[in-house]
């Protein structure tokens, strides 16, 4: 036992979201063709910008940028949150954040299950934005019984799933070959199911009620809903995506264009209505899958957050992508926009460094950061946003929704959330926090 080698976390995720991303562009074509298109766009940056190419090569984020993708899950109940959580620890993937979004008229409260440590991040930051459904905010209580019984007789996991998970908490690990089982077993709890587990009839009330009641409770898996590649220039995706056939939302979400680009901004293309066969055999449709990109800035500090959603929120939403965007740009020149001002006002995060210059001549705790990098001792990367922003969530959700179906706002319970998935949730800030500070650690600056 003592030599078995078990294969590491990273490892492990890589293998999956590989996995998934193969699943995924077999399921949905388009999404293939958004990958080549986000990698030819990426590839044109580098070029056209070979600082930028240095840049996040020294930082280490360079190799993880064509691997890196996003997907998103709903699942329905405490017990399939608490099972996940589970699963992905064994890829080294952790809740991270608490997202509310029935403020937003959607009734379901979120995490990100993502790596957490530099390293991990660096090698492949696979994140799955994963909603639990708050029936509770099903008013009907007839059919809001009927949802809890439905989704209490599915079991989204293989039984072989199940099996090693519990093996790997009893080992410590997992083997090559069964990793191997493991990767394919946890597949199957992504994996489009087109018969549903109910009737047209219950289907047809549940979706009444909320598009996402009959998602979440309708079919017997928790399907990826979308995987989103990263992409360097968003605006450029965007321009470009009708010469490729894909016709994407109105809006380019979040922060406007930036030269130290903040955050994260994201776009979709609308979801894609698929033929469904419900249990009394009644052909239907259902629309839920969609394709998203999106382009990833430096991480906030709580005063840089308050700032950006200031603005944000002043500025409004618009209709035509354009026109927002510019007025956007206007509205955010308040917000600082070169890294040395970012850091001085403590809005942003960084990783500090030694040059080799810096390294033979040797730093003293407290001596001025912006004199360091100045003279070329020290050099500071900006901490890629690794998480998610609330407004855009539900932004996209309701692009995909079609037309805004309203539901009764719930309050935000956090609690109720921690206590369904086992464990509470990381705070994403003090995660940035610590990666900065290691880093100044590292440098000696602290
Ligand atoms: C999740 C939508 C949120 C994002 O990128 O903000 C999301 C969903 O539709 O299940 O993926
Ligand atoms: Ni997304």
């Amino acid at each position: 036992e003592q030599n078995r080698k078990w294969v590491h976390a990273d490892d492990i995720r890589e293998r999956f979201s590989q996995a998934m991303s193969t699943m995924y562009q077999q399921e949905v074509p388009q999404y293939g063709v958004l990958l080549s298109l986000v990698a030819e766009v990426n590839q044109q940056i580098l070029e056209s910008d070979p600082l930028l190419a240095t840049r996040l090569n020294q930082a280490g984020d360079l190799a993880r940028l064509s691997v890196e993708r996003h997907g998103a899950i709903r699942v329905g109940t405490a017990e399939e949150l608490s099972t996940l959580r589970q699963l992905f620890a064994i890829m080294g993937m952790h809740p991270v954040g608490y997202y509310d979004l029935s403020q937003a008229g959607v009734p379901v409260h979120s995490t990100a299950f993502r790596p957490t440590t530099p390293a991990a991040l660096k090698r492949n930051p696979f994140r799955l934005f994963t909603s639990l459904l708050r029936l509770d905010l099903i008013e009907d209580d007839t059919l809001r019984q009927r949802a809890a019984d439905i989704l209490s007789a599915r079991d989204i996991f293989t039984p072989r799933c199940r099996e090693l998970i519990k093996l790997h908490q009893l080992q410590g690990g997992l083997d090559a070959a069964q990793v191997e089982e493991f990767v394919t077993q946890s597949l199957e709890t992504f994996r489009w199911h087109q018969q549903t587990t109910v009737d047209s009839e219950t289907y047809q009330a549940l979706h009444q009620q909320h598009r996402l009641i009959a998602d979440v409770v309708c079919f017997p898996g928790c399907h990826i809903n979308h995987l989103t590649p990263r992409t360097l220039d968003i605006d450029r995706v965007q321009a470009l995506m009708p010469q490729y056939g894909i016709t994407p939302k109105a809006i380019i979400e979040g922060p406007p264009r930036r030269t130290v680009p903040v955050l994260l901004r994201q776009t979709s293309f609308k979801a894609l209505d698929e033929p469904v066969r419900f249990s009394d055999d009644h052909p239907g449709t259902h629309t839920a899958r969609f394709g998203e990109i999106e382009q990833r800035g430096v991480a906030l500090t709580h005063k840089g957050r308050e700032l950006y959603d200031r603005l944000l929120a002043a500025a409004g939403s618009g209709k035509e992508n354009q026109q927002h965007q510019d007025h956007l740009s206007s509205v955010f020149t308040e917000f600082p926009d070169d890294d040395v001002t970012l850091r001085q006002q403590q809005l942003a995060w960084y990783e500090y460094a030694l040059t080799e210059k810096g390294k033979s001549r040797g730093i003293a705790v407290g001596e001025d950061v912006e004199v360091l990098i100045a003279e070329g001792y020290l050099v500071a990367n900006p901490l890629v946003y690794e998480d998610f922003l609330p407004v855009s969530a539900a932004g996209i959700f309701q692009s995909n929704l079609g037309d805004n179906q309203a539901s009764s706002q719930g309050r935000a319970s956090r609690e109720e959330f921690e206590a369904a998935l086992g464990a509470v949730v990381q705070d994403e800030i003090a995660l940035y926090a610590a990666h900065e500070y290691a880093s100044k650690q590292s440098c000696g600056l602290v």
